[in-house]
């Protein structure tokens, strides 16, 4: 049994509606998979009261307090359809060619040196994780940025389920790879599948958050749907989209873009204004939606949360 752990800042008056309907939606779930894909949100069949109140099928918790984003939301349009995901695309505008994605049934298998090896459905993950909003800055190595509210849980809470072995010193995030929905997969010059990564230190980092949901809703196929990651302290590219499979292993994991080109990107990916990428100044940024151009902050300024994680790694490639 999880139990749900609220955080102090969350809102206690929004307990009180929500109790009957979490109750109203186990059962509903319970009632088989038919349910379940209703309450992912694309389908929103009436099942009697429990649908009336503000978005039942999916939580919407207090947004944490702690991580400011600094700058105003972008538009949830510019979010949705201005992404990257090769699986579906290398241009721009894959928001389209990405609603083939299916959404349900979806595990993440959470393995290798583990206590306890499983496989979560995303509903269960949903349902029992300390959910909450983190409105977070993101910013692509192409130098755009944008600040999303997600919705999700921080990484350490789902290792704590598995319990992490001592000989484990990363994480590796494999993401889905379905050939029948994902034209990229073609371009077989690709290492599929997409292979994300980063140290035990930095996924008990309490920004390491796993995404559910943007804008108060369930993640969209182009933005990684149903699960995705997010180290606002580094490039985009980092931050794997449409898991399947976390694994702690010894090794580094050789990562999807530093096959393709190991001068361009490494292992680390920390946002750096002052280390230029071969193709790109990282010095400044292009805010999406609005245009305007402001400087890069060193890890994306979440340096106060993050900096000591690279104490004694100066002799590592740190920065992408
Ligand atoms: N599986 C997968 N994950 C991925 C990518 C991808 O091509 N495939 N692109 C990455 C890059 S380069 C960025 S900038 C972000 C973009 O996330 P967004 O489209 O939600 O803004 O997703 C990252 N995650
Ligand atoms: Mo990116």
């Amino acid at each position: 049994m999880l139990i749900r752990i609220r955080r102090g800042w969350e809102i206690p008056d929004r307990e009180v509606t929500p109790e009957a309907l979490v109750f109203n939606r186990r059962a509903l779930l319970q009632a088989g998979g038919a349910a379940g894909i209703a309450l992912s949100g694309l389908a929103l069949p009436s099942h009697g009261q429990a649908q009336t109140a503000a978005t039942p099928e999916f939580p919407t918790p207090a947004r944490n307090p702690r991580y400011q984003p600094e700058r105003g939301l972008t538009a949830e349009r510019e979010a949705t359809t201005y992404n990257n995901f090769y699986e579906f695309g290398t241009d721009k505008g894959i928001y389209r060619a990405a609603q083939k994605l299916p959404l349900r049934p979806w595990t993440v298998k959470v393995d290798g040196l583990v206590d306890t090896p499983r496989e979560f459905s995303v509903d269960e993950l949903i349902r029992s994780m300390p959910m909450e909003e983190r409105a977070y800055r993101l910013r692509c190595v192409e130098a755009w940025s944008m600040v999303v509210p997600w919705t999700g849980f921080p990484l350490s809470a789902l290792l704590a389920q598995v319990g992490v072995k001592s000989g484990a010193k990363y994480v590796r995030f494999e993401t889905a790879a379905m050939p029948a929905v994902m034209p990229g997969l073609r371009q077989s010059w690709y290492p599929w599948p997409y292979i994300e990564g980063c140290t035990v230190a930095e996924a008990g980092n309490d920004l390491s958050f796993v995404v559910l949901g943007a804008y108060g809703k369930p993640l969209l196929p182009q933005n990684g749907a149903p699960i995705r990651f997010h180290q606002p302290w580094k490039y985009g590219f980092k931050a794997g989209k449409s898991l399947v499979r976390i694994s702690l292993v010894a090794e580094r994991p050789k990562t999807f873009w530093e096959a393709i080109q190991a001068q361009e990107y490494g292992f680390w990916g920390n946002i750096n204004p002052e280390v230029p990428h071969p193709r790109w100044s990282q010095a400044s940024e292009r805010i999406l939606g609005t245009g305007e151009r402001v400087p890069t902050k060193l890890f994306n300024g979440y340096g106060e949360f993050v900096s000591d994680l690279y104490t004694g790694l100066q002799s590592e490639r740190l920065w992408a």
